[in-house]
């Protein structure tokens, strides 16, 4: 199944940790995609989430193309593995909060196809009643914590939750996710600090895509190989290979197993691709054709059904089943957002955070 080794020992010490470090590092790109470790529902369920989060996209784009869908709109075309790897290693219990390329997460976490894709339209019907549009979405009930524009800011906002879990003893964690360029924020370095200290039960996840905006991890910092920022707080950290479901799972998987038992927290640089530009309006031009070239060789989508066909996990007639429920879903969720209505406009009053007794200032 795995060709790195696991760290699950409960009270793992720090140098079995970055031995483990070490390893996974040699081992990085040289895991194998063509052997069965998981059973069939596993790649099933990964492959069916996959596509649901690039067909609810490529119809996103479609839809923004036609100006029904309006606004910022960061899609995470090429990144789907990432969402599908740590849903199946954590619980639903568990929070997770991310950036505002966020669509595949919130699928992930169960939001169904029709309120994201009314959301995306400004639609009363949209997961929070049309007022948040593409990067903010949000579920109390999917303990989905958003969706968040500005860079890092939910670093903190992840610790903090972090910290509520462990206040009220259950033992669930928090999946923090952030970008790469978010990495370079001062309130990074606080929250690895405080929760670290605390022992909070935080699993920090930096999607290495490559880019922010149109700047390269490498033109930013010397330190490239982002997962070794965990050392300065001595956050056990791993880099993954994150075009592929199956690494993903299993670094989150042994991340959790480690933080539910108290240890604290843990990082996990996950490296990975956007095959589109920064947002819809980037056409990408910092860039090489044969660099995207490279990634969609990797695509985890076509990696994962050529998987499933190659070792008979599943036959082509259910995978073509998957497609086409996967397909109608969208198209459905297309409709039930243009015959939903806009949100009345004294909804505006409404879900807005107030403090009665805030001391404004007043003539
Ligand atoms: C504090 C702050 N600074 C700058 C921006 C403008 N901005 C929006 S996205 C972005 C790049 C972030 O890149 P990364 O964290 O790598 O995420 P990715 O888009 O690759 O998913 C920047 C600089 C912002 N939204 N917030
Ligand atoms: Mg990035």
């Amino acid at each position: 199944m795995a060709d790195t080794q696991f760290v699950t020992a409960t009270n793992v010490n720090q140098n079995q940790v970055m031995d483990t470090v070490t390893e996974n590092k040699k081992n990085a790109g040289k895991r194998k995609t063509d052997k069965q470790g998981y059973s069939k529902e596993m790649y099933l369920s990964w492959y069916e989430l996959m596509l649901r989060i690039r067909r609810f996209e490529e119809r996103a784009l479609m839809m923004y193309g036609q100006q029904k869908i309006r606004g910022f709109c960061h899609v995470y075309i090429g990144q789907e593995a990432v969402a599908a790897g740590i849903e199946s290693a954590i619980r639903r219990e568990d929070a997770i909060v991310t950036a505002y390329r966020q669509h595949g997460t919130a699928l992930g976490r169960g939001c169904s196809s029709r309120e994201c894709m009314a959301e995306l339209f400004g639609k009363a019907t949209g997961i929070v009643k049309g007022k948040g549009g593409s990067m903010h979405f949000f579920s109390s009930e999917h303990r989905y914590f958003g969706g968040n524009g500005i860079v890092g800011a939910q670093i903190p906002i992840g610790t903090g939750i972090a910290f509520a879990e462990k206040y009220k003893g259950t033992d669930n964690l928090c999946v923090t996710m952030f970008g790469d360029g978010a990495a370079r924020q001062g309130a990074l370095h606080e929250s690895f600090n405080m929760a670290m200290n605390w022992k909070l039960p935080v699993l920090y996840i930096v999607e290495n895509n490559g880019y922010a905006m149109g700047t390269s991890v490498k033109r930013t910092s010397n330190v490239v190989e982002l997962y070794k920022m965990g050392a300065s707080y001595d956050i056990p950290s791993e880099p993954v290979d994150g075009m592929n479901p199956e690494a993903v799972h299993e670094a989150v998987s042994r991340a959790a197993e480690y933080i539910r038992a108290g240890n604290g927290p843990y990082f996990l640089e996950i490296r990975t691709y956007r095959y589109k530009g920064h947002s819809v309006s980037d056409p990408a031009k910092y860039r090489t054709k044969e660099e995207v070239q490279e990634y969609q060789e990797r695509d985890p989508v076509k990696i994962t059904e050529k998987m499933i066909l190659d070792n008979k996990v599943a036959s082509e007639a259910e995978i073509k089943a998957i497609q086409d429920k996967v397909k109608e879903e969208i198209l459905e969720a297309v409709k039930f957002a243009e015959e939903s209505p806009y949100p009345d406009p004294a909804e505006l009053w409404n879900d807005n955070y107030t403090q009665a007794d805030y001391p404004y200032i007043r003539d």
